[in-house]
């Protein structure tokens, strides 16, 4: 029998999977690497082990495949397993997809895992463990050196909802995981609960409350005192899955929904804010408090992004009219007007996504920030390639956020990267002095390297490029660990 993938876009390309488990010491380097750089980066890959059960599937259903790159002594060496979910056990065990549609376990097969998640969304280091995450179920637990999977993870049965965020951010001030959960009682409830969790993994606060409707919270924004939750307008409904329909369906009448809540409050003491309606809320830059106001700063689009999530109609904008630029949602807590309209954060706006910032300045006042930047001015070899990919970012940006000027390194006509990680020079660095980290994929040639950018010398490139010796397929989300 057969065993081929599909000739979509979901599925070739930089959509391609890899399924490549591997362990290769001493990647080739050029350039070289300040040894100062010693720990390790962590990502995962949503990575279908086995061609769509249904003939076609989106890029966040895929089985998430963990990478970690160890840095040391100037030399470079990577490990890389799936994560072994129930979901992907029975796979192997049948030789076959078993799953359906995204987050629709009513589409699956007989034979599919009752646990349906990939844990393909995001990888982080926390209290001794590796956490795989999706923010459809609790994280999996992976052993951070062999990258063994250990199970699903409940933190020692102290968290009780039924999904987890894959979006949790670290407290610079005592290393404390602020999470949360949506859709936290089951498919499709309005239930939200936030989690703050210990560096030594001991809960130390849990608040629930409800959202006016089900819809997505993918990312959301720490201060010093609150957390902000932005709802995006794309809606969960329990019959429509059963129907055999999409999880999320966008709703373009809906407002950018931001709920915010006092971190050691209740949640009576929730305020929601209402953006504009037929916008998309993006990944987190940073977010920061000052006196009774709150800056949360991201990528806002003027439409739907996820076009694997239509609305009822069926419609999806041409991506050609989709506008993403980073912005800033300023929200004064002693108003009484709860409408919000954001600002442009950058003097020339650009669509970008995947920012980061130096995370000893999570929740601060700051000023620098990393992104995946896309101008469709530069060169791209459209004879060669065609239409750039989805999710095609062709510089990588450092920005300033106080003054809004940019500076940009555009590596060439059929390079396009995945997401930034910062890594500061020394603990006590000042912010944004350090490296960034990015795996740049190249279309043309279809490899990858992981480049390497001194941020004292942006514009100048890569001081080291890692070779990957196999193929890789887009990933989402990773995090440094220093030890
Ligand atoms: C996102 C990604 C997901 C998901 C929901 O990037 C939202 C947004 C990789 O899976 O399940
Ligand atoms: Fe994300």
């Amino acid at each position: 029998m057969s065993l081929q993938f599909p000739d979509t876009p979901e599925f070739t390309g930089l959509y391609q999977p890899s399924r490549v488990e591997a362990s290769v010491v001493d990647l080739e380097i050029e350039g070289t690497i300040p040894d100062a750089i010693k720990g390790t980066f962590y990502q995962v890959a949503p990575d279908p082990h086995y061609p769509p059960m249904l003939g076609n599937d989106i890029f966040f259903n895929g089985d998430g495949i963990v990478s970690a790159f160890r840095f040391g002594a100037g030399k470079v060496s990577l490990k890389r397993r799936y994560v072994e979910t129930e979901r992907l056990k029975a796979q192997r065990r049948e030789h076959r997809s078993l799953n359906g549609i995204y987050r629709n376990v009513y589409t699956n097969d007989p034979l599919a895992a009752d646990n349906n998640t990939t844990a393909n969304t995001t990888v982080i280091k926390h209290n001794g463990i590796l956490l795989a995450m999706k923010e459809d179920a609790l994280p999996w637990a992976l052993n951070p050196d062999t990258l063994e999977t250990l199970g699903e993870w409940n933190f020692h049965a102290q968290i009780t909802s039924a999904t987890f965020t894959a979006h949790p951010k670290v407290d610079p001030n005592n290393g404390a995981l602020l999470c949360f959960a949506y859709e936290a009682k089951g498919e499709a409830t309005p239930d939200i609960a936030y989690f703050e969790i210990s560096d030594e993994g001991k809960l130390l606060r849990e608040i629930w409350f409800q959202a006016p409707y089900a819809a997505m919270i993918h990312d959301f924004a720490i201060t010093e005192n609150y957390v902000i939750f932005p709802i995006i307008p794309l809606t969960a409904d329990l019959d429509r899955m059963k129907n055999g329909g999409q999880h999320f369906q966008w709703q373009p009448d809906l407002p950018q929904l931001f709920g915010i809540l006092p971190r050691s409050g209740t949640a009576e003491e929730m305020q929601w804010y209402y953006g504009p309606a037929g916008g998309f809320q993006g990944h987190t830059l940073n977010a920061y408090e000052e006196g009774n106001k709150i800056f949360v700063d991201m990528p806002v689009t003027n439409g739907n992004v996820f076009y694997f999530f239509p609305q009822e109609d069926g419609y999806v904008p041409p991506p050609e009219t989709l506008k993403a630029a980073l912005r800033r949602w300023t929200f004064d807590l002693d108003t009484n007007d709860a409408t919000v309209v954001p600002k442009l954060l950058t003097s020339t706006p650009f669509p970008c996504e995947f920012p980061r910032c130096d995370e000893r300045y999570s929740g601060k006042p700051y000023r620098y920030g990393f992104t995946l930047a896309y101008d469709p001015q530069l060169p791209f070899d459209t004879a060669a390639l065609g239409a750039p990919p989805f999710q095609f970012f062709n510089q990588l940006a450092r920005i300033n956020v106080v003054t809004g000027d940019s500076e940009m390194w555009y590596p060439g006509d059929a390079q396009c990267f995945q997401e930034p990680i910062f890594i500061p020079r020394h603990p006590t660095a000042p912010e944004g002095d350090g490296w960034v980290i990015s795996v740049m994929n190249d279309l043309r040639t279809r490899s990858s390297e992981l480049v390497i950018l001194d941020t004292a010398q942006w514009t100048s490139g890569p001081i080291a490029k890692v070779k990957i010796p196999f193929r890789l397929r887009m990933s989402l989300h990773g995090n440094w660990s220093g030890d």
